[in-house]
């Protein structure tokens, strides 16, 4: 694990008037008001032990119940919260959680299982990701990978593949299981629907596709002129059912924040499709002196609007968690009605509240107060209840 950095703020007393010199001491008796001005850094934790009643802390999308106690045993004895963030998201994959994270789940429209992950580090805000990554299991240590041996943020397909088993990870390993593939016949049996493509020929069968107006097939584009064929993916974006995505965040014994993805993405996506699993800010953030955000949901409108970056500037701002949560989730909403999607917020106090639209979400949270793992219920009225 690479050395972390911590961020000490700049001074500006260099090369300024002593009449700055003198503002700028006085703000450090009340930095919080400069902050608003974007002039200083909340305070930075990590330069010691943080012992506060609710750290370490585990939150995750879903009722992934033994992710969250994968992390915690992490963080407990005394992990990072990068590495407990792996064991976590980790553990999910070879769990296979809901048929959706890991190996053997979603398949695209060739059949094959992808994987797309991300880790980010709070502290240095360093990220790596890998997407649409073929033949490689272990989504979330080839992300750990990219963050910690490269200066890349994001490897795609199959070079994050060669890379993935080039540094260590097994590989190359079939991704499909009995389920996807039987999942993917049937789907291939009711004639490829529905799927992700729209304005298309032929709209209601298995391509080739092209699009409406292709040249190349002028009978048919002549038969739906002024025609707008408009996309059937809204049956199969995220099923109500189907929890596609772990992100997860940790706050560890220092109180350092991490935050983690891992998912296979849309079930029956367009081989190359990357959803929001592996952008930064979208299915997930961390900024350590302010926050974390975790998100799952249909990526492909969700990545629009970065709403985990959103949901930690809030905060930033002074916003507490359960609101920069519904925030983010109603600048979604307003321009995409009927999407369907969730976030969980929480501050570096420690506090956590979720926030979804579209469908009732449930996350999990382990904190020392807490026998084990609790899941919360969030209704998209907003109300929000224990199990
Ligand atoms: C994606 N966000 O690839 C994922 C899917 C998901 O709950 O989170 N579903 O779009």
């Amino acid at each position: 694990m690479a050395a972390k950095a911590y961020f000490i703020p700049a001074s500006p007393l260099t090369n300024t008037t002593p009449l700055f010199n003198i503002i700028f001491l006085l703000s450090l008796l009340n930095s919080a008001s400069f902050d608003a001005m974007g002039l200083f850094c909340d305070q930075v934790v990590g330069h010691g032990t943080v012992e506060l009643e609710q750290y370490p802390l585990v939150v995750s999308t879903w009722p992934f119940v033994e992710a969250v106690r994968a992390a915690w045993r992490a963080v407990d004895a005394g992990s990072s919260a990068v590495d407990s963030v792996v064991e976590g998201c980790s553990a999910c994959e070879e769990l296979r959680c809901d048929g959706t994270v890991g190996p053997g789940g979603s398949p695209d429209e060739n059949g094959e299982t992808t994987i797309d992950a991300l880790v980010m580090d709070g502290v240095t805000m360093e990220v790596g990701a890998v997407a649409a990554m073929r033949y490689v299991k272990d989504g979330i240590k080839a992300a750990r990978l990219v963050m910690q041996h490269t200066e890349h943020t994001l490897l795609v397909g199959e070079k994050a593949s060669e890379f993935a088993i080039s540094m260590g990870l097994p590989g190359p390993t079939n991704l499909s299981s009995p389920e996807s593939t039987k999942k993917w016949v049937k789907w291939k049996y009711s004639h490829c629907q529905p799927n992700f493509r729209k304005n298309v020929l032929p709209a209601n069968s298995c391509g080739p596709y092209h699009p409406t107006n292709y040249l190349g097939h002028p009978e048919e584009t002549c038969s739906t002129t002024g025609q707008i064929l408009t996309s059937n993916s809204g049956l199969l974006r995220v099923g109500h059912h189907s929890h596609d995505t772990i992100s997860m965040a940790v706050i560890d014994r220092l109180g350092h924040l991490a935050v983690g993805t891992s998912t296979n993405g849309a079930t029956f996506k367009i081989p190359g499709r990357v959803g929001d699993g592996p952008i930064a800010g979208s299915s997930a953030y961390a900024v350590d002196e302010v926050g974390a955000c975790c998100a799952t949901g249909d990526g492909d409108i969700m990545m629009r609007f970065l709403p985990c970056y959103q949901v930690v500037e809030s905060m930033r701002l002074g916003m507490e968690p359960k609101h920069a949560a519904k925030d983010a989730m109603a600048r979604i909403a307003r321009r995409f009605p009927n999407f369907v999607g969730a976030v969980v917020a929480l501050n570096r106090k420690g506090e956590h509240a979720g926030a979804c639209h579209g469908w009732t979400f449930k996350y999990s949270v382990r904190s020392p107060t807490m026998k084990d793992v609790e899941v919360f219920t969030v209704l998209p009225s907003e109300r929000l209840f224990k199990k």
